[in-house]
């Protein structure tokens, strides 16, 4: 390339960057990220078969969960501190979990209470006694419609959808599978996805729609429940579909860089090797240091973590799984409690000397709320006394954009610095973890943002270094 062709270039690159203005999530999408954490529920006939994906010719009388209790699942996912459940009403194979006017295999077919129950309907007043969020994942791929493969199963998606925002909402987070194998006819559908999204619009406008483009949630490219470093908010969809057609999976961790949506990452992962319950599986749980593990690779990347816990055959959370849950709580709890910044007093570096002048911001983390923030480039924090710390949490005021591109977090010891934590994207919330280090303060340096750091909390921990990755 000619020189001159190269300065252009870079002077359009630099351009074009300085250009970017942060899209800025919507009232439901911030609402969204401050769930944080919240259940997957995989239930239907594989759970009585034993399969992961039915085949949608399982006779319906199969389902049959003789001791179901949707407030049992409740008390287990208020206990470990999610905010929701997100049911999967109609998986690959069909079969719905409400007795729908537009399908002949439901539960109305099933041996399941004479065909009298709904688990939609058990599961959405159990949630709303319990003041969880209640979501739906909705499979469009249908290996039983018979009019899959045709363009009246859009219909029939659609009222699907109508049937269950109105007998059942509100619908806090919808959850469009991208799987699309063949139908009974063998034949792949091509779905209205312009449609569908109309559908929610017109008939759950607060609803937050999941699936790997969105458009309000993304997937996060891998079932392993890990965010990716960095990880923006951001997503261009142009061009892009849903399944096969999808943004690389590497782009779904990520994001881009400069994308010109604000459709922020959702890590799915199951608590069991499998998605629906498997008795055979009953050993391979995983422990809650892994999910601890997990916690930090999410939520501590700025995004939302939804763990799948399959309720059993009889219909309910599995011992074993509440058991782990519990202490995957615990563990959060004891970890995350004690703030060691709530006495220590931050200031902007150029206030560093006049320690005269009013200490400007954050004692707490939690106690700030998103809604507030400050604009502060790069800020002390100092302590009273040297402090042994492990993990320092900072959070961006993401109603007002992702803007930190880059930060430097250094600590000292007096006048000494003893370690640097960089990194790159904040979002809203960032958990470091480091070699326990005993600091009398630390520095944040904000770089490459434009002037816009919207940091709005800070918090720093001793946990159990047997929780850190080495
Ligand atoms: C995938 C499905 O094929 C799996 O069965 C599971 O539901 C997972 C959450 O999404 O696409």
């Amino acid at each position: 390339m000619k020189r001159s062709a190269l300065s252009l270039l870079m002077l359009v690159t630099f351009y074009a960057n300085a250009q970017y203005v942060s899209p800025v999530p919507t009232r439901q999408q911030l609402a969204w990220h401050e769930t944080e954490f919240y259940l997957f529920m995989h239930f239907g006939p594989n759970t009585f078969t034993d399969k992961e994906w039915g085949e949608g010719k399982e006779s319906a009388s199969i389902f049959n969960p003789e001791s179901l209790d949707c407030r049992q699942w409740c008390r287990v996912a208020k206990a470990s501190g999610a905010k929701g459940i997100i049911i999967t009403a109609k998986h690959h194979d069909g079969f719905c979990l409400w007795p729908s006017r537009f399908s002949t295999h439901t539960v109305r077919e099933s041996k399941w209470k004479e065909g009298k129950g709904d688990v939609l309907k058990e599961l959405s007043m159990a949630c709303k006694e319990f003041g969880l969020k209640f979501g739906v994942y909705i499979s469009p791929w249908d290996r039983n419609h018979p009019d899959y493969g045709t363009p009246k199963y859009n219909d029939v998606f659609v009222n699907m959808m109508k049937e269950i925002f109105q007998n059942y909402g509100p619908v806090w987070e919808l959850w469009w599978d991208g799987a699309n194998g063949e139908g009974p006819n063998g034949k792949k559908q091509v779905y209205d996805w312009r449609r569908f999204e109309n559908t929610v619009k017109q008939f759950s406008p607060n609803t937050v729609v999941f699936s790997d483009i969105g458009p309000n949630i993304r997937w996060v490219g891998n079932e392993n429940g890990i965010a990716g470093d960095p990880n923006w908010n951001f997503l261009d969809t142009a061009g892009f579909k849903r399944g096969i057609g999808a943004p690389h999976t590497d782009t779904l961790n990520q994001g881009n860089y400069n994308g010109k949506q604000w459709i922020p990452a959702e890590c799915d992962v199951s608590i069991r090797p499998g998605w629906f319950y498997h008795p055979a599986e009953d050993k391979k749980i995983k422990t809650p240091q892994k999910l601890f593990e997990l916690y930090l690779k999410s939520v501590g990347r700025g995004a939302n973590l939804l763990l799948n816990v399959p309720p059993d055959r009889r219909g309910l959370i599995n011992e074993k799984d509440s058991i782990v849950l519990a202490d995957f709580k615990k563990l959060r709890d004891a970890n995350f409690t004690d703030n060691l910044l709530k006495e220590a007093d931050t200031y902007y570096e150029f206030s560093q000397k006049d320690f005269s002048q009013r200490p400007l911001l954050i004692r707490g983390f939690d106690s700030t709320s998103s809604a507030y923030s400050i604009n502060m480039q790069n800020f002390i924090v100092q302590l009273d006394q040297p402090t042994k710390i492990n993990c320092v949490v900072l959070r961006e005021a993401i109603h007002l954009g992702q803007s930190i591109r880059r930060f430097n977090v250094v600590l000292f010891n007096k006048d000494k610095p003893v370690r640097e934590i960089p990194g790159t994207s904040v979002g809203r919330k960032r958990i470091l973890t480091f070699p326990t280090t005993s600091i009398t303060s630390f520095r944040v340096y904000l770089e490459d943002a434009g002037g816009n750091d919207n940091i709005s909390g800070i918090a720093a921990y001793l946990i159990d270094e047997k929780l850190i990755e080495k």
